[in-house]
């Protein structure tokens, strides 16, 4: 529930308290926050105009963080403000809403790896649509967008393998009204947080509802047109959303709700995983011997083939191209931060008070940075993510989906479709950093390089 409890925390022992009223958190929250860890240490209390908030990004702390029994998911002022346009969808639900464990145990089904096997195809087809816009690029000798269009191509997937729906994404310069309206709303979310008191800002208020209903309108829209159409149950997740009974008790998902989880996959399902491709593709441009790696096992898979049709079974062997994903993910985590609350009144570390409710969030970003990884982490290296490597080490050090019940339902989805298409286009292009790219990092909630363009060539037999 939300926060009731007083604003300030009680002082603890040795935990840096950092006040960052006179400077706001400014446009980058959470590479504000890394900075204040770097210089702090993994666990501090960050206030703004008289609210504290407790970050943490220790290893042992953040491992007692992921007990069930003491903690669990917290919905914080960020997820408080999302919340205004997505309710009780599965993201954004509090633990004891009913329509979250009933949302869940419908939709696990659908989120297992083996499910992938019915998203395969779509996910290949807008892998198509990408690959076709960077073959005219290549010809023409135009760089290429990589957030961007890899962010056209996440929505185009998961409209298509959600709910059926086309954005057309790489038909168009501009986004799709629909995502225009989506991306403010979540610029509205991560604003809000950065509020003086005292200020009016009704007008942005009154411009962020417009937009949320009309995302709802469009939504239900899809939703009415599949339920009174000839097959609402097809194969997707609206369909099961539709027609599923929860395989306890029988209930089903209310239109509501099916609308708030429509509205979730296209905000959780998309930014997320374009962020990961692009940082991915980011490194690859910049290690050439981890890309000469992608590529002999891509090449083992598909040799000379020109457009080989990846099937469902050959992204599980590509272990090192998934290797690299992780090793992206563990740099720029693109979702940086989620939120953990005591069930009861507790001593986090034995030393630091804290009360039941209480919020604390996890910075992944530095727990990712932390001893265990060895003393140059912010080296890439994929061979971090070795079986071996990753037996060697606690499970708690990697957190980019979050941790427990209430982590990311997606990972399988977004890792499948992000496999697939970074093997495609190391097979297919020589990469090229033809800006010597400077890594800077945006933040819209999630992480993205920012203006990162590359330059292809298509690869000859002998490269
Ligand atoms: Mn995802 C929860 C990261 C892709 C749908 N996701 C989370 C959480 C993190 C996360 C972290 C936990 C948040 C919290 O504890 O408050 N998600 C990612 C990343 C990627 C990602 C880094 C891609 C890379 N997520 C996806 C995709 C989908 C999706 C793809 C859907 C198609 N994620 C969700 C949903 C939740 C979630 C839904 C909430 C699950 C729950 O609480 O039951």
């Amino acid at each position: 529930m939300p926060e009731s409890a007083p604003r300030t925390l009680p002082a603890a022992d040795r935990v840096p308290l950092i006040d960052i009223s006179a400077t706001g958190p400014g446009p980058a929250p959470m590479q504000q926050a890394m900075g204040l860890m770097r210089e702090h240490g993994p666990v501090l209390v960050r206030r703004l105009h008289g609210r504290d908030a407790l970050f943490v990004a220790d290893l042992d702390l953040v491992t007692e963080l992921a007990d069930e029994s003491r903690f669990t998911k917290h919905v914080g002022p960020a997820l408080q403000n999302v919340r205004e346009f997505t309710t009780d969808g599965l993201f954004t639900a509090y633990n004891d809403e009913p329509n979250w464990a009933r949302a869940h145990d419908i939709l696990m089904p659908a989120f297992a790896l083996g499910s992938m096997r019915t998203y395969h195809p779509v996910m290949y087809r807008v892998a198509r649509r990408l690959v076709d816009s960077w073959d005219r690029a290549a010809h023409d000798g135009r760089p290429v967008d990589v957030p961007g269009d890899m962010t056209r191509m996440t929505l185009d997937t998961i409209g298509l393998a959600g709910f059926g729906y086309d954005f057309g994404s790489f038909t168009s310069v501009e986004p799709h009204p629909f995502v225009a309206s989506m991306v403010r709303c979540l610029e509205w979310s991560m604003t809000r947080l950065a509020r003086t008191p005292g200020t009016d800002h009704s007008a942005a208020d009154a411009a962020f509802r417009a937009d949320a209903d009309y995302l709802a309108g469009v939504v239900d829209e899809v939703i009415t047109a599949r339920s009174q159409g000839d097959a609402p149950g097809a194969d997707d997740l609206l369909g099961l959303m539709l027609t599923a009974r929860h395989p306890g008790d029988g209930s089903a998902l209310d239109t509501a709700n099916i609308r708030n989880q429509v509205i979730t996959f296209l905000i959780a399902g998309h930014e997320t995983t374009s962020g990961a491709m692009s940082f991915a593709l980011y490194y690859l441009a910049k290690h050439p011997t981890a890309l000469d790696l992608v590529r002999r096992e891509v090449d083992a898979l598909w040799g000379d083939t020109a457009d080989p049709e990846p099937g469902f079974d050959e992204i599980g062997r590509l272990t090192y191209t998934r290797q690299v994903l992780n090793e992206a993910l563990r740099l720029w985590p693109t979702a940086p931060a989620f939120s953990r609350e005591a069930r009861e009144d507790t001593l986090l570390g034995g030393r630091i008070p804290v009360r039941a409710g209480q919020g604390i969030t996890v910075l992944t970003p530095i727990l990712h940075r932390q001893p265990v990884w060895g003393d140059n982490p912010e080296h890439f290296d994929p061979g971090r993510f070795t079986p071996e490597a990753e037996a060697a080490r606690s499970a708690h050090a990697f957190k980019p989906f979050g941790t427990g019940e209430r982590a990311c339902i997606g990972r399988q989805f977004a890792l499948h479709e992000a496999t697939m298409l970074l093997a495609m286009l190391v097979h297919r292009y020589r990469l090229r950093d033809h800006a010597d790219h400077r890594l800077t990092v945006k933040e819209t909630l999630t992480m993205k390089p920012d203006g990162f363009t590359l330059t292809l060539a298509p690869r000859t037999p002998a490269d």
